[in-house]
């Protein structure tokens, strides 16, 4: 897959492509030989210049119709949709993920710029009577200013998506920082955008460290809203830093997500969940299942069969036809998810299957697909690893499995495997998390509908779908005397 001319990404500031401080390279993890990018990278100054651009943009853009608004992003939508091959494999490129789900994703990102083209023009908001003779009261929403968009290397077309288009449907203007190891993916995003007739400065890219550009943005008093999806660490540096100044602030953050298996599933169907959930996409997703708990008479079976479907996988270059997992995104999450293997054997979990690194024909940062039998205090079912690596905890029946699904600091998803409606509902009501899957996986997810999370994985209101409305505007309470 050699022979790609490395793209440049620039950073865009006030309407305009602009070179950075300094540059850095993004390279393709299926093939290290591969520079998938040279990007500008900015400093605190140029950071600066992209929020005051943002400020000065944000009063006309607030004002905009809705049609304006509504047009402007259907255009973005439908030249991702018409354009999402060459961008799934830019992406596949990129971050790793196989060819077939990261077009699948360009595609919900192209999907998710029309739904919010919808939902401009469906603002709206409402007229009650007031308490008082002769007094009308008018509920509206309004923007709520300039807003930070710091983004993960994950899903590098679809969560960019689903904060910049609901951020510009509500008519507030954006400054979009992208994670390091993905320039080329925001770039080709803003790329778009640029073409989309909006007002200078109403959307910028500014690419760049974490540290340097994406914490002037935190703790720029002209940025209004924050919303940050990425890791526990630098979310909760994020919400200290947002709270002091009283900006608005979402967070999205881990998960250590549970899906339950019961007695009376379909085997064949809990086994299929498992593995997309834990494994596709390399196990790189905030809603992957890493901790399988499986009722005890059935646990032997489940386990058996899990392994026999892992040892059918093929991990390989990301654009190879026929591979079901591609590698991991870097070097240091190579590192990390290997050092839990040894973790997890060193605390006396029982391996399974996997776990090593392999070498495929290019080289890349590749591993085998890792399952252990753990206990609930072992780190590999308690810390969010974001690898191919997921752990099977056994459960006496299902108060017993529900009790574990929620023994976690996290909240993000759960998912339960039954034939039971009785359990099933009780699962859905009971499970403390922000979404729940019944006989699916627990990741993969629409993307009109809210999603988000309850205890450590989430802070804020939930993003996409309608309910985003809830962080991109502000409510505004009228009273009219007639
Ligand atoms: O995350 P970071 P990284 C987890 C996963 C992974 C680990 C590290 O476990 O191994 O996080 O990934 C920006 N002020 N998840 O290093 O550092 C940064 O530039 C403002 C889970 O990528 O949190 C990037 O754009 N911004 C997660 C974004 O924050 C800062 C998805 C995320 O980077 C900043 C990704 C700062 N001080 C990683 N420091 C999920 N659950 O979906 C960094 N950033």
């Amino acid at each position: 897959m050699q022979g790609n001319v490395p793209l440049t990404a620039r950073h865009y500031i006030n309407g305009r492509w602009e070179t950075g401080v300094t540059t850095g390279n993004s390279e393709n993890p299926s093939d290290t030989r591969e520079v998938v990018a040279t990007y500008e990278r900015a400093d605190r100054n140029q950071t600066e210049l992209a929020i005051r651009a943002a400020a000065e943009a944000f009063g006309a853009w607030s004002v905009s119709t809705p049609q304006r608004r509504a047009d402007a992003l259907d255009q973005i939508g439908s030249e991702i949709l018409a354009r999402k091959d060459e961008l799934g494999s830019l992406l596949a490129r990129e971050e790793g993920k196989t060819l077939p789900e990261a077009v699948g994703e360009a595609a919900r990102a192209g999907n998710i710029f029309k739904f919010f083209a919808g939902e401009a023009l469906r603002g709206g908001g409402e007229s009650v009577p007031s308490v008082r003779p002769g007094v009308g009261v008018e509920i509206t929403r309004e923007p709520v200013g300039v807003v930070g968009l710091i983004a993960p290397w994950n899903f590098p077309l679809a969560i960019p998506a689903w904060k910049i288009a609901p951020a510009l449907a509500y008519g507030n203007s954006v400054i979009f920082k992208p994670a390091e190891l993905v320039p080329a993916c925001g770039w080709a995003l803003a790329e778009i955008i640029s073409r989309a007739s909006l007002p200078a400065g109403t959307f910028n890219l500014v690419m760049g460290s974490g540290r340097e550009v994406g914490q002037t943005m935190v703790d720029s008093p002209l940025v209004d809203a924050l919303s940050f999806t990425g890791s526990v660490p630098t979310g909760e540096r994020i919400l200290q830093s947002t709270a002091a100044r009283r900006a608005k602030v979402q967070l999205e953050m881990g998960g250590k997500n549970p899906l339950v298996v019961l007695a009376d599933a379909d085997l064949d169907q809990a086994v299929e969940c498992a593995v997309n959930g834990s494994y596709f996409s390399t196990g790189q997703r905030c809603t992957a299942s890493s901790r399988l708990i499986v009722e005890s008479s059935i646990h032997d079976a489940f386990v058996l069969r899990l392994r026999q479907r892992l040892s059918a996988l093929k991990v390989g270059h990301a654009m190879e036809r026929g591979i079901d997992i591609g590698p991991v995104v870097d070097r240091s999450q190579l590192d990390q998810n290997l050092s839990y293997i040894e973790i997890a054997r060193g605390e006396g979990a029982e391996h399974v299957w996997g776990g090593e690194r392999i070498e495929r024909a290019s080289p890349g940062y590749y591993m085998n697909p890792a399952l252990f039998l753990a206990k609930p205090e072992h780190r590999v079912a308690r810390e969010e690893i974001f690898g191919p690596v997921a752990c099977v905890l056994r459960a006496d029946d299902y108060e017993h499995a529900l009790v574990l699904a929620n023994d976690t600091p996290f909240g993000l998803c759960a998912g339960i495997c039954t034939t039971s409606l009785k359990h099933a509902t009780h699962f859905k009501r009971h499970a403390q998390v922000g979404m729940v899957m019944v006989n699916l996986p627990t990741a993969g997810v629409d993307f009109h509908v809210p999603f988000g999370g309850r205890k450590g994985s989430s802070h804020g209101p939930r993003e996409q779908g309608r309910y985003a409305a809830e962080f991109y505007t502000t409510v505004k309470t009228a009273y009219t005397m007639a």
